[in-house]
């Protein structure tokens, strides 16, 4: 049976200036790094393909808020904010995107394919679906090693009618596995919307015939999404019980850069509507008015976080390229 109705509040402590900043200056990071990253796009700095996650940031702050540092992320081709959030260095994400040798996959895999070992960021995975089994056998090697250690996988309402999608659910009931599933509901695959291609739209209702707790949260609230994942790490952590959760959120921009505005499959009142819930202007008037934040500490947050992605962009342009010997190494190849 789902555990949608779940009313319990995780065991988290009670917001206090400390988190507030950290989520708000998390959520601004993501943002002003993909506004900077659309930039040099449009400059021709970064090629290949680039997504964008502006309007989904709650997801990954709230997410990671409640993780450990040896805790396992991993995510899709939308993964800058999961793998900032998660602590990689923007200078080397940033790089990464340029695809430049100080990038975090020495600038061989660009936006799609951010790995950093240092804080257990497992990619970036540019084919839909495929990284949900791979997760599941992150979850196995905790249980194999004998570790507490939870795996948050997130991914995308796409990727819930791949066969992939359910056999990583039934695996992870059945095997016990200490994942956090995390389906960003976007409700777009591409151009295709989430009723062209499910025929159960309510993805939440998933985890109800995986016999695992399962439930719906608001995307655009971090709180909210701070609260849910956090009682899902702690049944992860303590009996080894899956979660599957499914975060209702917008994306503001379109697929990828080659689809700027995603305008030809959503009217514009549509978007208009969900940027009035912008999980970061959310958060931030919560926040003055609840008083864990003044607009001096808002106008600080902001500044360092201006000051910390010019730095990313300078440190970026700065990087060399890869040399051309690097064409052969870090890949599998038969001698
Ligand atoms: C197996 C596979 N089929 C098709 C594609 C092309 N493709 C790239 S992104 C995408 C849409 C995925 O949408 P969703 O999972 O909802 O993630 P979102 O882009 O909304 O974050 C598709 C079909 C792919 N990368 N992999
Ligand atoms: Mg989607």
């Amino acid at each position: 049976m789902a555990q949608k109705t779940e009313t319990k509040k995780a065991g988290l402590p009670a917001v206090d200036t400390e988190l507030a900043r950290r989520l708000l200056g998390d959520m601004m990071l993501i943002r002003r790094f993909e506004e900077k990253a659309a930039e040099a796009y449009a400059l021709g700095k970064i090629g290949g393909f680039l997504h964008l996650s502006i309007g989904e940031e709650a997801v990954a702050a709230g997410a990671t808020s409640v993780l450990r540092r040896d805790d396992y992320a991993i995510s899709t081709y939308r993964e800058h904010g999961h793998c900032l959030a998660k602590g990689a260095d923007p200078r080397r994400v940033m790089a990464e995107l340029f695809g430049r040798r100080d990038g975090l996959s020495k600038g061989k895999g660009g936006s799609m394919h951010l790995f950093d070992k240092s804080v257990n960021f497992l990619g970036g995975h540019a084919i839909v679906g495929a990284h949900l089994p791979l997760a599941a056998g992150v979850g196995f090697a905790i249980n194999y090693e004998g570790a507490d250690q939870v795996c948050v996988c997130y991914f995308g309402d796409g990727a819930v009618p791949q066969g992939e999608f359910h056999e990583a659910m039934n695996l992870s009931a059945l095997w016990k596995l200490p994942m956090i599933w995390i389906c960003e509901n976007n409700r777009y695959a591409m151009g295709t919307s989430l009723e062209r291609a499910l025929a159960q739209t309510e993805i939440w209702k998933f985890g109800e015939v995986y016999g695992i707790p399962s439930e719906p949260v608001d995307g655009m609230d971090v709180l909210a999404v701070r609260d849910v994942v956090g009682r899902a790490v702690e049944r992860a952590r303590t009996d080894k019980t899956p979660t599957l959760i499914e975060a209702r959120t917008y994306r503001f921009r379109g697929h990828s850069m080659r689809d700027p505005a995603g305008a030809v499959y959503r009217t514009k009142e549509e978007v208009e509507r969900e940027k009035l819930r912008d999980p970061i202007a959310l958060f931030r008037d919560k926040a003055i008015k609840a008083g864990w934040l003044s607009e001096a500490d808002v106008r600080a947050i902001e500044k360092d976080v201006n000051d910390r992605i010019d730095d990313a962009v300078a440190f970026a342009d700065a990087s060399p390229e890869p040399p051309v010997e690097w064409l052969l190494t870090d890949i599998y190849k038969e001698d």
